[in-house]
């Protein structure tokens, strides 16, 4: 999968370096390309913001450099999908991540200040797919530490990424619930010992136990991600 992710902010993906993401690049699974938009520029300034039409407060990033970022990144590409970060956008989940992971081709557009003129979008979908996602309810400063855990929720689910393709499907949201508690030695820690039944080499009784945590902790925590008859 190539990745390009287009910020004023490239030092925020550095870290795209270290970790599994990391050696995913090192082998070729992955084609991560970081650009910085002042390189679309042509001012002496490097201005990537103007103020809002209509007034109110804050800065606006202007068409003009995200329309030849975008121009440029997608250059050569049948449809890339475009993928903008918003407080605005649907709720990214784990069946977002499910659907990017099958493109070819992701980028990744972070805006600041008070986010990007609304045409960008209108002409990004003349390219490709354009997605506008948040990550939750909540407001960042800007797109980048979005698109970063995107990213890796998206890569991670590359055939390849994750060395053991098992500890893909454990995992809290895979199955529509949260995941169960884990523990490893010591069996007594701090006073605490480890739920017995886990150590009595009955798989079928820990499967069951495992299923009924799930249950309970998504009933307690995220009733939201059940159905009425749970
Ligand atoms: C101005 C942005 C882009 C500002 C964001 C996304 C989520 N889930 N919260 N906040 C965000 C994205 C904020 O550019």
């Amino acid at each position: 999968m190539r990745i390009d992710i287009v910020t004023i902010f490239p030092a925020f993906f550095d870290v795209l370096e270290v970790s599994l993401l990391g050696r995913a690049r090192a082998t070729g699974l992955l084609d991560v390309r970081v650009h910085d938009l002042r390189d679309w520029t042509h001012d002496r300034h490097r201005t990537v913001d103007d103020t809002p039409y209509g007034g109110g407060a804050g800065m606006v990033m202007k068409p003009e450099p995200w329309g030849e970022a975008l121009d440029a990144v997608a250059a050569g590409d049948a449809r890339p999908t475009m993928v903008f970060p918003s407080p605005a956008g649907e709720v990214f989940t784990q069946a977002t991540a499910r659907q990017l992971s099958t493109r070819e081709h992701l980028v990744f557009g972070c805006g600041r200040y008070e986010g990007i003129d609304e045409r960008v979008f209108d002409y990004a979908a003349e390219l490709g797919e354009v997605r506008l996602l948040s990550l939750g309810d909540y407001v960042l400063n800007g797109g980048e530490v979005a698109a970063m855990a995107m990213v890796e929720a998206v890569a991670r689910l590359i055939p390849g990424v994750v060395g053991n393709p098992d500890s893909l499907v454990e995992e809290s949201h895979e199955d529509g619930l949260l995941e169960y508690p884990s523990y490893t030695k010591p069996s007594l820690w701090r006073d605490r010992a480890v739920p017995p039944i886990l150590l009595s080499g009955n798989h079928g009784a820990v499967d069951a136990w495992r299923r009924g945590q799930q249950e309970e902790r998504t009933r307690a925590r995220r009733p939201d991600l059940l159905g009425p008859d749970d």
